[in-house]
């Protein structure tokens, strides 16, 4: 090599260096962008809804969900365990509106709670939500300002755990709801003004399991008129994520000529439960593992409402011939569901550490019909007294039910277990962010306080949370939002009222 061919050699290794440089600053710039385009913008919008497309109009949302590519759908959240949930919630909408992330384990700000976490998202708003996704599993989220939840402002929120799926599995969504063509304004204020003469009229009998006669139940948005049917292969493993997204129904899930494995309850992992009727309450999720038979066939997979004859669900098929679509009014009445009888048999694969209970918060929970009146420790949101614990407390909660209504309730922040019921200690018990307390039952939960910040702790019926069950428990030395301060504690009965009752047009 002379001279002249050294320099040229040189010359080239320095352009081909600086092209490196220059690639890699090119290629930073490129991800950051990417980085950027990875936010998600649900936009919540106004919708006329109709049952399977025909017939009456009922006012409703719909939330679309605009992904970093451009690309549009109405199916819920996807993410993946331990990446960034980077999202943008644009209130494209005609009334002020919050979305809760139901079950996951947020900073406290992100919680989406109206008046306890944030302020509602006023119409022509948005507000980013940017936090770690670090649990996986089958969630939801929805509204948590007003009735709104009963208008379908709520949408699947699903965490695989990891990017690769199981290609082995099929991966389905129920997402149960129950309808009504009424105004649910008007539906609360009419409770409101139930009298004790109605209560003791015969057509009541069945009160205490259902409020409101709803008008169709829903699955994936359809009733079972013109239920979605999904094609699936015989031997075929499908994953069924129950989401009961309804404002007020339990239901008892049945498989039909299926069995099932179910391996999660509230998105955590459990030791799998062979069946093939598992209860559903008010915001819980079932996740159920199904093998398909070898032989070919269609497989109704129902959800019968409680203390009514109406059932919902969907069709798997595994033939290309019409299935026979089970009618969305049953023979029979589906009476009480009994969660309890599951309960006991759920072991956590994730229970918590042995330790002894910090802090014990007693909640009696109370209601009457005459007035629609539902307390938590005699009192109504927002003239509450908050629960307060410490930052690696372990804090047990015992909610004693007092009367003939079941109540789902709702702890945020945080992953309790059900440890005891009726008196009868629950070993590793189910984990879980929804419980629902039967009627004249006492249950008892723990959980570990780490995740500072004011908590809200609400029973998930809609109709019970807007008549104010609903109260907040707040870590010490969390610094409470005014606008949290401001609304609790005091006597707004009237307001209460005013919010709930139907709008003026
Ligand atoms: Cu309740």
């Amino acid at each position: 090599m002379n001279i002249n061919q050294h320099s040229l050699l040189i010359t080239l290794l320095f352009f081909l260096l600086s092209f490196m440089v220059v690639g890699s600053t090119l290629a930073g710039l490129k991800n950051d962008k990417n980085k950027d385009n990875n936010t998600i913008s649900i936009q919540v919008i106004d919708k006329q809804f109709q049952v399977d497309n025909k017939g009456k109009k009922a006012k409703a949302f719909e939330l679309v969900f605009v992904q970093p590519d451009g690309s549009t759908n109405t199916k819920g959240y996807y993410g993946v365990k331990n990446e960034l949930f980077d999202v943008i919630v644009e209130n494209k909408s005609s009334e002020a509106i919050t979305i809760h992330w139901h079950g996951l384990i947020v900073p406290n700000n992100q919680d989406g709670v109206p008046n306890i976490t944030q302020l509602p998202i006023e119409p022509g708003e948005k507000k980013a939500y940017k936090y770690r996704l670090v649990q996986s599993g089958t969630y939801w989220m929805h509204s948590h300002q007003r009735l709104q939840e009963q208008q379908q402002l709520s949408a699947p929120l699903i965490i695989y755990e990891s990017k690769d799926k199981n290609p082995k599995v099929q991966d389905i969504v129920m997402f149960l709801e129950d309808f009504t063509y009424k105004n649910p304004y008007v539906l609360f204020t009419n409770l409101r003004d139930t009298k004790m003469e109605k209560m003791k009229s015969s057509e009541d009998k069945q009160k205490d399991l259902n409020d409101i006669n709803y008008d169709a139940y829903l699955t994936n948005k359809r009733s079972l008129s013109n239920p979605e049917v999904i094609t699936t292969k015989p031997n075929k493993l499908v994953r069924l994520r129950i989401i009961n997204a309804s404002s007020s129904t339990n239901y008892q899930i049945n498989l039909g000529k299926l069995e099932g494995q179910l391996i999660a309850v509230d998105g955590e992992k459990i030791k799998p439960i062979r069946g093939n009727k598992f209860p559903i309450g008010i915001a819980n999720r079932l996740d159920i593992l199904i093998k398909l038979p070898l032989k070919k066939g269609a497989y109704p997979i129902l959800g019968l409402a409680e203390g009514t004859n109406k059932q919902t669900g969907l069709i798997l098929t595994t033939t290309k011939d019409k299935p026979i679509i089970p009618s969305p009014t049953s023979k029979n009445t589906m009476g009480q569901i009994d969660y309890y009888k599951l309960e006991r048999k759920i072991k956590s694969l994730t229970p918590l550490k042995k330790k002894p209970v910090d802090l014990t918060l007693n909640y009696l929970l109370q209601g009457t019909m005459n007035g629609y009146i539902w307390t938590i420790n005699k009192e109504s949101w927002p003239n509450i007294t908050p629960k307060k614990v410490k930052k690696g407390d372990r804090v047990e909660m015992i909610f004693r039910n007092d009367n003939s209504m079941s109540h789902p309730m709702h702890l945020h922040g945080h992953v309790f277990q059900v440890t005891e019921i009726n008196g009868e200690p629950i070993k590793d018990g189910a984990r879980r962010d929804t419980v629902l307390v039967q009627p004249h039952s006492t249950i008892k939960v723990q959980f570990d306080a780490d995740n500072p910040g004011v908590w809200a702790m609400h029973c998930h019926n809609l109709y019970h949370l807007a008549a104010g069950m609903l109260t907040t428990i707040e870590f010490e030395g969390y610094p409470l939002p005014s606008f949290y301060l401001n609304t609790i504690g005091q006597v707004k009965k009237t307001n209460t009222e005013l919010q709930y009752s139907e709008e003026k047009k």
